[in-house]
């Protein structure tokens, strides 16, 4: 395991990110929103929380508890234009990359809500490999609303960025590894869960203000959440000049990551996807932040 003081950082060491982020693909910045700045973020994610893209899911209904997730392009919405002018987010991004504009590419929202049964755990993944896109300035800026404990946080694989790309998770209830592609194109995610020593996990609690980057191509996963306890995060994701359009293979329309997407999402995929391999992603008519 990881000893997370390495990589948690904050404001005054805005200079040391860029480094830090791509060579490590995971950072905390600790107090980076005051309490005005996550009134903001709340307000975006309870926004979209309230009227959920058309696609919005509940996942693993079986497994007890409430887990929805929702992913949509919300840059155009004025809590989310609020949010970027009045924080840091946009700067602290653009440090993170290290040179370059930033872009918005999507959010997602999680919200998970425990009954008399824990919420399960999100299963190991990577982001990357579900989009058509590829590079070193692509970040997640995972948002919880609340201080949480390490056990129900989010769990990243240290310097896993810069190594295999695997399958992306099915999000199958009985296969935590089930690809959503085709075994041969791609490797199958390993047992991570099973063999946790095996692998350098980041675990770190957080408190309101906190945010944690990551790269989408670090595994990462979600720890569970307690009985009768709600844990609302908020993921943003933003890119750089260099992430460009690559292909992947097509995915099994069975499964519930393949229909994951708001219509939004739909629409820029459809933008992305028309890009000669190699263009850079934000000629897709992505919206600039910075
Ligand atoms: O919040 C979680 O449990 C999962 C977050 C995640 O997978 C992501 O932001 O990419």
């Amino acid at each position: 395991m990881s000893n997370s003081k390495e990589i948690r950082a904050n404001l005054s060491e805005m200079d040391s990110f860029s480094e830090r982020f791509h060579r490590d693909g995971v950072l905390i910045v600790e107090g980076a929103f005051n309490d005005e700045q996550m009134t903001l973020i709340e307000a975006a994610y309870q926004g979209n929380l309230d009227n959920p893209s058309a696609l919005a899911q509940r996942l693993y209904e079986e497994s007890g508890g409430t887990f929805i997730q929702s992913i949509e392009d919300s840059s155009g919405k004025p809590a989310f234009k609020a949010m970027f002018a009045q924080t840091p987010i946009v700067e602290i991004c653009a440090k993170a990359f290290g040179s370059g504009d930033v872009w918005y590419f999507h959010d997602q929202l999680f919200y998970k809500e425990g009954d008399d049964k824990p919420v399960r755990r999100t299963p190991w993944h990577q982001d990357t490999p579900y989009h058509s896109i590829d590079g070193s300035k692509f970040v997640v800026f995972w948002i919880p609303m609340r201080d949480i404990p390490a056990e129900s946080a989010l769990e990243v694989v240290r310097g896993s960025h810069k190594q295999t790309l695997y399958n992306p998770s099915f999000f199958d209830p009985n296969d935590d590894t089930l690809p959503l592609y085709d075994e041969k194109e791609m490797p199958r995610l390993p047992e991570i869960e099973a063999e946790r020593d095996k692998w350098d996990i980041v675990t770190c609690g957080m408190k309101r203000g906190d945010v944690l980057l990551f790269h989408p191509s670090c595994l990462h996963g979600g720890g569970t959440t307690p009985p009768r306890s709600t844990r609302r995060s908020l993921s943003l994701r933003m890119v750089g000049d260099d992430m460009i359009r690559v292909t992947r293979p097509s995915a099994n329309l069975d499964s519930p990551t393949a229909n994951n997407v708001g219509n939004d999402e739909e629409e820029l995929t459809a933008r992305i996807n028309k890009l000669p391999l190699g263009t850079p992603v934000h000629t897709a008519g992505l919206t600039k932040l910075s």
